[in-house]
């Protein structure tokens, strides 16, 4: 088994709904959650004119391959009604690899840990909430540290829990 983090957004409909749903789907496709972060209700980045997220992360377990991890991401995207408009525009589900063990893979393919995840807040503060001293494989920094050292000052607040979870 290898330990993933996984981070999660949704900013269509049902927020909550698509994001239990998410971890509902992993689960069926071999990707079994551990800890799941609080939700958290967070400012649009990127495209910046678009409805607020609610973000998480969870910690999980698979014996997947990263490829297969990441095809199976997109399948409970696809599962969740989520269509791709554009890039970083609205979507029911995104479901983003953070780490996948303490590998570093980059180059042609999928990137990991994921490149942009230390500037966003939305990403770190749940990441910091379940896993503060996880060890960044790439910089050597703590997520606690990364969250400190961030340059993002998006909005991010409490929200709740998913279910299972509370
Ligand atoms: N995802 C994006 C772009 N912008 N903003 C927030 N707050 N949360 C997200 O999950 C998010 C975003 C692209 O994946
Ligand atoms: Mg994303
Ligand atoms: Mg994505």
């Amino acid at each position: 088994m290898v330990r993933t983090f996984l981070s999660l957004g949704s900013n269509i409909g049902d927020r909550q709904m698509y994001l239990q749903s998410g971890v509902v789907g992993l689960a069926n496709h071999g990707i079994y959650t551990i800890r799941c972060a609080s939700l958290y209700s967070t400012e649009p980045r990127d495209v910046l004119n678009q409805p607020r997220f609610l973000n998480t992360a969870i910690e999980a377990e698979t014996v997947l391959t990263p490829d297969e991890l990441l095809s199976a991401c997109l399948e409970v995207e696809k599962e969740n009604q989520r269509i791709r408009h554009g890039a970083k525009g609205p979507r029911t589900l995104d479901i983003d690899i953070i780490f996948y063990g303490d590998e570093v893979l980059g180059g042609a393919g999928l990137i990991i840990p994921h490149p942009r995840f230390a500037l966003r807040r939305f990403v770190l503060v749940p990441l910091a909430e379940i896993a503060p001293q996880f060890i960044d494989p790439l910089s050597g920094n703590t997520i606690v540290r990364l969250l400190e050292a961030c340059p993002d000052r998006g909005g991010v607040r409490l929200a709740g829990r998913l279910q299972q979870f509370s």
